[in-house]
């Protein structure tokens, strides 16, 4: 009976294993690229996925999905950056702000090289949420924003401004290259933009947003314009309490 039984289980498994190794291709195509591809997948509840912005790469990334049985558009969002506590350090140098770094369940930064992998290949919009500490909240929402490859200095492409009640803070950034203490890209002359406000961002001379500046725990008088502000909605003095950049792909 033994060797009847295990003559029946190698047949079985060779009859399995053919299929499986042809199906192999197709599976690396079902690989997320991004938090739209989590949701569509199944996985309708927010929190850290892996997404793989390039085939090869796993990415741990926090996705946004929205409440639980509201419309549908409110959720499936990447999210790219985020301040929420003041737990991680934003002033870094070029390469951190290259590759990515933080907390995906708390405060971190996706990455540039992610970034521009994510929105070369596919159309995507944009949503900055904004809290303060009354627990106000405004967003603006950009209808197509994407980032150029790294030897054209990240380059931000951002239009489409949609006020959600925090007022367009990132005009002012479109087209400009992305900076850090120690890469001086901004269009500044006679400084260092990353240095003067203590941040990293698409600095042009410098800024109306600084989303990476210094978390200040609110109005700081004292101090101007060096924190995590979004101008139009707060002014220079208030460092937010919350802020996140998101994205996701635009229906074509
Ligand atoms: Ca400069």
């Amino acid at each position: 009976m033994d060797m009847v039984f295990l003559v029946f289980s190698v047949v079985s498994v060779f009859g399995v294993l053919p299929p499986l190794v042809e199906s192999t291709p197709v599976s690396q195509h079902l690989l997320p690229t991004d938090c739209s591809d989590v949701y569509a997948s199944g996985q309708k509840l927010s929190g850290v996925y892996t997404i793989y912005p390039t085939a090869e790469t796993p990415v741990q990334v926090y996705c946004d999905m929205g409440c639980l049985g509201s419309k549908e558009e409110d959720g499936k969002w990447t999210v790219i950056q985020r301040r929420m506590d003041g737990t991680v350090n934003f002033y870094r140098s070029w390469e951190h702000y290259k590759k990515g770094f933080g907390n995906m369940d708390g405060e971190y930064w996706l990455g540039l090289e992610n970034i521009y992998q994510l929105t070369h290949k596919r159309k995507y919009e944009l949503k900055v949420d904004l809290q303060d500490f009354d627990g106000a909240t405004a967003s603006a929402r950009y209808s197509s924003f994407s980032i150029d490859y790294e030897a054209e200095g990240y380059k931000l492409h951002v239009s489409g401004f949609i006020n959600g009640g925090a007022g367009d803070s990132l005009a002012l950034h479109n087209g400009q290259k992305f900076s850090t203490f120690d890469k001086d890209q901004d269009s500044y002359a006679a400084g260092n933009c990353a240095k003067s406000y203590l941040g990293a961002f698409w600095y042009s001379e410098c800024h109306h947003a600084n989303p990476n500046g210094i978390y200040l725990w609110g109005n700081h008088g004292t101090h101007y314009a060096i924190g995590n502000v979004w101008q139009h909605w707060k002014g220079y003095h208030y460092g937010l309490k919350y802020i996140a950049m998101k994205i996701r792909p635009v229906a074509q």
